[in-house]
């Protein structure tokens, strides 16, 4: 129990130390690919719009971060997801171009809690693949 809480903790440490990384390497990923986001009156236009995405970007990670903590993902989804989708299409947000941020941000904050550098080697699979359903989730009730 104690060595699985010590991966939780260090997975936790590596994925929130490295947050604004890969909240900011996922946006410029999303905006390569879509970029009609950040077109003239788009939902990424302004400063005002694209601090607002990046700002959600990081909420959602940090959400992620505490199911990670607690091996449980009702945080997750009473304080972050719930009515969420509701949200964006009331400020007309194209859940679907956040999933795909979401997604983005899954792939790098695995590949950094999964660095096999640096660490005492252990197997971390179940909890990887753990970590992946609370972004699946996450992008899941957005889309
Ligand atoms: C959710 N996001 C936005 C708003 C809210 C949230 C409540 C409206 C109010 C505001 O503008 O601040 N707030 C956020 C969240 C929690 C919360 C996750 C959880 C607890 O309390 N625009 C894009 C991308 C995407 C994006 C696809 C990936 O082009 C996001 C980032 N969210 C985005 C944008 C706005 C927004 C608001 C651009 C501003 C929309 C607008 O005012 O036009």
């Amino acid at each position: 129990m104690v060595a699985d809480s010590n991966k939780r903790m260090d997975s936790v440490n590596r994925i929130t130390s490295n947050a604004s990384k890969i909240v900011t390497n996922a946006a410029r990923d999303l905006f390569d690919q879509q970029p009609a986001l950040i077109a003239p009156g788009a939902n990424a236009y302004t400063h005002r719009r694209m601090a607002a995405c990046l700002r959600d970007m990081e909420i959602i990670l940090r959400y992620v971060t505490y199911s990670v903590f607690n091996g449980d993902a009702s945080v997750l989804e009473d304080r972050c997801l719930n009515g969420l989708r509701e949200t964006y299409l009331a400020v007309g947000v194209p859940g679907a171009s956040v999933a795909e941020g979401i997604r983005k941000m899954k792939d790098a904050a695995i590949s950094i809690a999964n660095d096999r550098n640096g660490i005492t080697p252990g197997d971390c699979s179940a909890l990887m693949s753990e970590i992946g359903t609370y972004f699946d989730r996450a992008a899941a009730a957005v889309a």
